[in-house]
């Protein structure tokens, strides 16, 4: 389409290897089976969408030797980087062709692919992380050796020299500045992971803030630290929500945002007309009951639509406005 169409991408990431339960791959085609492009497409009927399938990538010798040298104390190193790889080239051309993209995951791991690509087409960038976890840890802070808590260490300024060893500024020289960064949602940080935040000053608004001075204020501050210049990436895991609405995902806490908190924060960023990337992450099919999957899902669906348009309080832009006389 030409520029003034608003056209959203969209690309499915079956990746699972970021950490260790089997399941998580099979999300971007579920939501497929449950008609995510029609539901997006009654929120906003000028709205076109994209559809880019699932991604691939392969594995080479220089990837597994970086992982056989330097990280071979973390899960599936090379995997990981690859899929990576491959996401930064696809986010870029789908922002080449179109307004907006979203990635469905897959495990977290594939958010550093998605937002470093993000930060490659559009250098000036703010991300909000919205997650029950900081997936901040470097490769010798974590406890698990999952890599889909790791993935922000990757993007952000300060911290990629830890991965010295990751040809970082070959494959996404553009990254995040601290200060574009905030974190909405948390509730279960490891030890190292907020001794990393709380050293380089990381905007984090965990769930005792949120109880402390509520939602509202939470997206006020949260808007107010974001250059208004810059575009927005939200990168939305399944396990910020309450495990009561999210039950089937790999690492479900109780405590969480209920479903109308996270609607309305991603609708005070949607309104924003600054976002331009989104993640929907960490939904597993395999997990729990048929009920509990469907709540999930459902959960997610409603997300998204907020995301992308969707007024609780109704719209009527475009309407026939002659029906009352
Ligand atoms: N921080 C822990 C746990 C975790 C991170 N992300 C999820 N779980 N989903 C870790 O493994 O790094
Ligand atoms: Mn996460
Ligand atoms: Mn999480």
């Amino acid at each position: 389409g030409n520029s003034t169409d608003q056209s959203l991408a969209i690309i499915g990431v079956p990746f699972a290897k970021g950490q260790s339960k089997q399941g998580v791959e099979l999300a971007p085609d579920l939501l497929r089976q449950r008609n995510l492009t029609q539901v997006l497409q009654s929120v906003d009927d000028r709205l076109v969408i994209n559809d880019y399938g699932n991604l691939k990538y392969s594995v080479d010798e220089r990837l597994l030797k970086q992982q056989r040298e330097h990280y071979s104390h973390i899960r599936n190193y090379a995997d990981f980087m690859a899929c990576n790889r491959a996401l930064i080239g696809q986010v870029q051309k789908m922002l080449e062709q179109n307004s907006q993209f979203l990635t469905i995951g897959g495990d977290h791991a594939i958010g550093f692919g998605s937002v470093a690509g993000h930060l490659q087409h559009t250098p000036n960038l703010s991300l909000v992380w919205i997650d029950a976890h900081a997936d901040i840890n470097l490769h010798n802070t974590s406890q698990s050796g999952n890599i889909h808590g790791m993935p922000v260490s990757f993007l952000l300024e300060q911290l990629r020299g830890t991965w010295q060893h990751a040809g970082l500024d070959e494959i996404a020289p553009n990254c995040l500045p601290k200060d574009q960064l905030v974190y909405i949602g948390l509730r279960d940080v490891d030890p190292y992971e907020a001794f990393i935040m709380n050293k380089i000053g990381i905007r984090a608004y965990a769930m005792d803030s949120i109880d402390r001075v509520g939602v509202p204020k939470i997206i006020e501050m949260t808007l107010d630290a974001l250059n208004p210049q810059n575009k927005i990436h939200v990168s939305f895991d399944i396990d910020a929500l309450d495990s009561h609405v999210a039950p089937s995902t790999g690492t479900a806490v109780r405590g969480g945002l209920t479903l109308r908190e996270g609607i309305s924060i991603v609708e005070a960023l949607r309104d924003t007309k600054r976002v331009q990337g989104v993640d929907l992450v960490e939904i597993n099919p395999k997990l729990g009951s048929e009920h509990d999957v469907r709540t999930t899902v459902d959960s997610g669906l409603e997300i998204l639509k907020s995301m992308f348009g969707y007024r609780r309080s109704g719209a009527w832009s475009n309407i026939d406005t002659g029906i009352l006389g």
